[in-house]
């Protein structure tokens, strides 16, 4: 058993605990251990089955969960655990992931009326019955209707960085095998959606179809849905991540890519233009109507420029203007990850992150930086140590210090400001006024009324310090739908503020879509692009806000923290 089913397992036992209303206390622990587990570096049973080792060694792991942990290794379950399953369904772990539910809630529904499924749920909510419960109502039926209907949406689906982590892994092993010449990922992933179906991967090459081999017997597959001779199709990784891939011929490669990647509607209208300009397009090639001739097929470029286009970049395939575009000669000239200097939302020890300023300055000067903003967070959020007037001072003289005594870059002093239920800044604006850079973000009251979440939002923009609107909808993608305002306005009003809007990068959020980025920009709004990072590996997570701002047609021009130094200092001076 691995570490990761070892951690599964653990939390699902907290959670059903937790459903059941038991003590607190050894939920707790086993949640403890299941975080402490996640980020150990050795097999938890290597240690288990090594006579000269135990795993009560483990910093935080005692005696009693050193057996729990023997039991799991031995059998792959655990008594509490087998408890817990015959008091409750392990469909309950379902509801758990559903917005508006907690476990005392699964509970009561359960003994009530047997609730055990997500279809019983709907069920009991359409039929006005959840109502019934005590301290249950209308609103909250509402609710979870709603919390339903996005949990069916997400099912199946796997973030953006989960679903690239493993095709960069493919697609390396793959493109080692003898005989292979490219391996490349196509689809949603290509396309760089914030949440990905299945992994779509296309090989070409005279040993191409090893790739194949490769995928069915790879230690990590769990199960093989279909073998062809050029198409293979498992569940990959403990999380059963669907993966396709296929083998091509090179003079198909650039069909199938532009095939593959899509997205379906931008492929139906390019497919229709074809035949009315006397072409057929399909994963083949581009050919003539008359003839069956083939005039293009290789590479995408030559697809596209042979219909009259300049060549689409893949984020921009989703049929919302960009075919026009590209016949028109009026596409963006999309923003890089090289573009981006600094990176302006970043926690440490001081609040809730995990390595300190100067740790996190070394890793970003690592990444060929020019400058950082520390944002950490106010008050508002004492769990997690958010500062109040005095530190936010003290922090910002401090900064002015290490800068002059020697950081690997420049470091700007910021803050994650909590913007509060009445739109009020949590940190008073003498204090912001030291600070370089504030950041003002949505961490409350995310359920407020549309009307009410907007006047929110217009009265923090009346800061003078407010830089940036951070976040901009506090989703957490697969879980939770973000608030709600009237986005243009706010938008319009945040331009004229010469405020910035936040794509924060943060793989689990990405709170600006691409269409949202697009609103955005049309109301004249410029741009930060930031990792919300916690820890120094977290930065890399930026190329996640450049492929949302490519996705929101943004050039460099649109992005405050493109600009070198001294311009960037300047804007953020002026604003
Ligand atoms: P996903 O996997 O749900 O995140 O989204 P995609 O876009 O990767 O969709 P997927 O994996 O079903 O198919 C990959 C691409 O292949 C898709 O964007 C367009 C193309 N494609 C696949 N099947 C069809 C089809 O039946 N008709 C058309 N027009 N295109 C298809
Ligand atoms: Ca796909
Ligand atoms: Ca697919
Ligand atoms: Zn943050």
């Amino acid at each position: 058993m691995e570490n990761k089913e070892i951690v599964q397992l653990l939390s699902e036992t907290a959670d059903l605990m937790e459903v059941a209303g038991e003590d607190s206390f050894r939920i707790r622990s086993y949640r403890n251990a299941a975080s402490i587990i996640a980020s150990h570096p050795e097999r938890i049973c290597d240690i288990v089955f090594n006579p000269q080792r135990k795993v009560s060694d483990i910093p935080g792991i005692g005696k009693g969960l050193s057996f729990v942990l023997t039991e799991l290794c031995q059998r792959g379950s655990f008594e509490r655990r087998d408890q817990m399953l015959a008091k409750y369904p392990a469909s309950a772990l379902e509801l758990l992931k559903i917005q508006g539910l907690g476990p005392k809630s699964i509970a009561l529904l359960y003994e009530h009326y047997g609730v055990k499924t997500v279809d019983d749920l709907e069920r009991i909510c359409r039929e006005h019955k959840l109502r019934e419960l005590p301290r249950m109502g209308a609103k909250l039926e509402e609710k979870v209707l709603r919390g339903i209907e996005t949990y069916r949406k997400s099912a199946g689906r796997f973030l953006l960085n989960f679903a690239c982590r493993m095709a960069d892994e493919l697609i390396a092993e793959m493109s080692a095998l003898p005989g292979v010449d490219e391996v490349k990922a196509a689809g949603s992933l290509r396309r760089g959606r914030e949440t990905i179906g299945d992994v779509d991967l296309l090989a070409t090459g005279s040993g191409a179809a090893e790739v194949l081999n490769h995928l069915v017997h790879h230690s990590k597959t769990q199960e093989v849905l279909g073998q062809g001779p050029n198409k293979a199709s498992v569940l990959f990784g403990l999380e059963r991540l669907q993966v396709d891939v296929r083998a091509l011929p090179p003079e198909n490669f650039g069909a199938a890519m532009q095939y593959f990647t899509g997205s379906k509607e931008h492929n139906v209208v390019l497919r229709t233009d074809a035949i009315r300009k006397g072409f057929s397009l399909n994963e083949y090639g581009l050919f003539t109507l008359e003839g069956n001739e083939r005039v293009a097929g290789e590479s995408e470029r030559e697809i596209y420029e042979r219909l009259g286009y300049e060549w689409i970049p893949p984020e921009l395939r989703e049929n919302s203007g960009e075919l026009e575009a590209a016949q028109n000669g009026t596409l963006p000239n999309l923003i890089r990850r090289e573009d981006l200097r600094g990176d302006l939302h970043m926690h440490t020890i001081a609040s809730d992150g995990k390595a300190t300023l100067r740790e996190m300055a070394e890793a970003a000067a690592v990444l060929g930086y020019e400058y950082i903003a520390i944002t950490d967070h106010s008050k508002a959020l004492a769990m997690a140590n958010g500062l109040n007037e005095e530190r936010v001072v003290a922090f910002a003289q401090q900064v002015r210090e290490l800068n002059r005594d020697g950081l690997p870059l420049r470091v700007f002093s910021g803050l994650e400001c909590d913007i509060l239920r009445d739109g009020s800044m949590d940190i008073a604006e003498d204090a912001l006024a030291e600070l370089d850079l504030v950041i003002g973000s949505v961490h409350s009251y995310f359920s407020l009324e549309t009307s009410e979440m907007t006047d929110r939002l217009l009265r923090a923009l009346e800061s003078p310090s407010l830089k940036i609107l951070g976040h901009g909808t506090g989703r957490i993608l697969l879980q939770r739908e973000g608030y709600t305002y009237d986005f243009e306005r706010i938008a319009a009003r945040t331009a004229e503020r010469g405020v910035a809007f936040e794509i924060n990068a943060s793989p689990e959020r990405l709170d600006l879509s691409g269409p949202l980025v697009r609103v955005a920009k049309r109301k004249g709004c410029c741009f930060t692009i930031s990792t919300d990072a916690h820890l120094p590996k977290h930065l890399q997570n930026i190329r996640f806000g450049v492929i949302m701002a490519r996705r929101g047609w943004l050039e460099a021009s649109d992005v405050l923290n493109t600009k070198p130094l001294p311009a960037f200092e300047a804007a953020i001076r002026s604003r």
